[in-house]
Formats: structure tokens, C-alpha cells, sequence
């Protein structure tokens, strides 16, 4: 068994949170994680506070264990979502894409635990000083919008900057990958990718068949003209979007335009040329359709067996 202090932080049974995946990361897949033992997650992404208590009250119905809701910090909902979070008593709030130090106060006095992702020592200092319970340090691997280091060099540093735990992410997939995050110091994972194969993920199954093909080589970043880097599966729009972005004559009006619902193309409606198909690097080590709860005894099945025989070169 693998107990760390994250799981009586967060009172779950294995060290383990599932990402806020936008248009993917609903009352579903949190609920199933959550039954399992891990932390699952609703993410609000850009949806209003309707949608997202209606997702709350579906996954309060679906589980007795807690689970936590992601807040994207760039939503023009994110003020409205803030407050919703704190009225339904969720225990765990991660937040992603900036600093969520203006809710703080808010949600410690609704007791709510707040676990921000970052991904540099500074931010981790800063949102440690304003109030977080713990740290996602998320590396560049992981899908979606990205740092720009890697989950090896950024958790050991995050590690030795800050006091409160510390939860790796990016790169994450499989036991071998849980079992290196302890070794740098981590108590807890986040896992996205992986998760994107589970039975109870609701995603297109275009975008779970595009996983299950995927190789190493398989994503690409685009975006970083615009400041916000997003990690993708290569197809026809992160070719065209990466050939606009290279182009001076395209505005970045035009090309923040472009991405505009590329995700929900790609999630709900499973369009494998226009849709975006946000992954992380693991998505290589994804490599069957499994229950939540597989994914989980699988990957900390593995993780105890490494770290058992993590001593075998010691002499
Ligand atoms: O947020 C994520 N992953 C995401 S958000 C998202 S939706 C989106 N789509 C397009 C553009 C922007 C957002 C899809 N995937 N991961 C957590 C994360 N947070 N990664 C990086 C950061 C981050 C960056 C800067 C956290 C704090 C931060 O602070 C600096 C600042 O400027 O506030």
C-alpha cells in the first residue's frame, strides 16, 4: 500500500488527483475516480456557474467520496464558478492558467482546500504565501496549456521552495511514472492523460481511439505566439494553426480565432481534422480502454512493486 500525507490531507484512499481536463473532466470520470479511491475532478472550464452546479449535484448523486472541482483561471466565469464552489462545500479546489490568490480568502473561509497548479518557483512561492494547502507542479509534458519545464527538473525544485506538499503532473501515465515523482520529492501525482482511456471518460471515442494510436512523437505545441502554449495531438488543425502562427501576415486576432472551439470539436463532437486535441506526451503510454478503477490499482500496483525494488543498485 502506498499512503502518503496527501491522502489524509484530502481524505482519499490513494495518493492520486485526475487533471481538469475541459470539456472532458465531467460529473462522469470524477465520480468513477473518486470511487476508486483518487480525487476526481469536475473541471468549469469556460462554462457558467449553471452548468457547473448542475455537474456538482450529478456527482454528488454519484459518489459519497470527495472530489474536487478545477477552475480555469481565464474563463470569464471564473469569479461567477469561485462562488459556486464555495456555496456546494467542495473540499478541493485546483486552479490552472494563473494566480488564483484574489479567491483565497474565499475559499480557505469556506474550508475549502486550495491546490493551484504552477509551473515555476515563483508562482509556487507566491500562491504558498497567500494560502494554498498544496502544489501541482505540472512539467511541460502534460497536454493542454503548458510551462515551459520539464515535470523532472520543475518538482524537485518546487520541492525545495516551498513547505506545503507538493503533487507532480505532466508525463504521468503509469506506475513507473508515480514511482519517479516520490523519488523527486513529490507525495501525490495528477494524472490527465491516462484517464482519457477510462470507460466512464464521456470524451468522443475519436479522441480515445487518437490516444490509443498515439506515439512518442505524436504531440506538438502551438500557441506560444499568443503566450499560452497548448500541447496537442498533431493532426490537420495543429498543422494549420502552427503554419498560421509562423506566418507575420496572420493577426493574432485571427489566429486566437482559429482556436475557438477547437476543443469542444475535438471532445464532444470527436472531429478528427478541425477538432484540438489537447494530450500529454504519455499519451504513448496509454494503450487500452480500462475502468477507473483499473487504472488506478494498476498504476500504484506498479508504483509499489519499483519502489520495493528501488534499492537493487544500492551497494
Ligand atoms: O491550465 C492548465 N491546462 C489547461 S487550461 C486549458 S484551457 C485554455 N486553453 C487555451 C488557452 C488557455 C487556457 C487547457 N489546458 N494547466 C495548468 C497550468 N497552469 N499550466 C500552466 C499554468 C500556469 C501558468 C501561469 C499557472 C500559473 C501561472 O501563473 C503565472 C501568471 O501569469 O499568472
Amino acid at each position: 500500500m502506498i499512503h502518503t500525507p496527501l491522502c489524509d490531507l484530502l481524505g482519499i484512499q490513494y495518493p492520486i488527483l485526475q487533471g481538469g481536463m475541459a470539456w472532458i473532466a465531467d460529473a462522469s470520470l470524477a465520480a468513477a475516480v473518486s470511487n476508486a479511491g483518487g480525487l476526481g475532478i469536475i473541471s468549469a472550464m469556460n462554462a457558467d456557474e449553471e452548468w457547473l452546479r448542475t455537474e456538482i449535484r450529478k456527482a454528488k448523486a454519484m459518489t459519497d467520496r470527495p472530489f474536487g472541482v478545477n477552475i480555469m483561471l481565464k474563463s470569464p466565469f471564473a469569479e461567477k464558478v469561485a462562488h459556486v464552489v464555495a456555496e456546494e462545500k467542495i473540499p478541493v479546489v485546483t486552479t490552472g492558467a494563473g494566480d488564483p490568490s484574489r479567491y483565497m480568502e474565499l475559499w480557505n473561509k469556506a474550508g475549502i482546500r486550495v491546490l493551484p497548479v504552477v509551473a515555476s518557483t515563483a508562482v509556487a512561492r507566491h500562491v504558498e504565501r497567500s494560502g494554498a494547502a498544496a502544489v501541482i507542479a505540472e512539467g511541460g509534458e502534460s497536454g493542454g496549456h503548458v510551462g515551459d519545464l520539464t515535470t523532472m527538473v520543475l518538482v524537485p525544485q518546487i520541492c525545495d521552495c516551498v513547505s506545503i506538499p507538493v503533487i507532480a503532473a505532466g508525463g504521468i501515465a503509469d506506475g513507473r511514472g508515480a514511482a519517479a515523482a516520490f523519488m523527486l520529492g513529490a507525495v501525490g501525482v495528477q494524472v490527465g492523460t491516462r484517464f482519457l482511456s477510462a470507460y466512464e471518460c464521456t470524451v468522443h471515442q475519436n479522441y480515445k481511439k487518437r490516444i490509443l494510436k498515439a506515439k512518442d512523437i505524436s504531440t506538438v505545441i502551438t500557441g506560444k505566439r499568443l503566450g499560452h502554449p497548448v500541447r496537442c495531438l498533431k493532426n490537420a488543425f495543429s498543422r494549420e494553426f502552427l503554419a498560421k502562427e509562423y506566418d507575420p501576415a496572420v493577426s493574432n486576432e485571427e489566429l486566437e480565432q482559429m482556436g475557438v472551439g477547437a476543443l469542444r470539436l475535438a471532445a464532444r463532437e470527436g472531429d478528427e481534422k478541425m477538432g484540438c486535441f489537447m494530450a500529454g506526451q504519455a499519451a504513448a503510454l496509454v494503450k487500452k480502454e480500462q475502468s477507473a478503477q483499473e487504472i488506478i490499482s494498476e498504476i500504484f500496483e506498479e508504483a509499489e512493486q519499483i519502489l520495493r525494488e528501488g534499492t537493487k543498485w544500492v551497494r
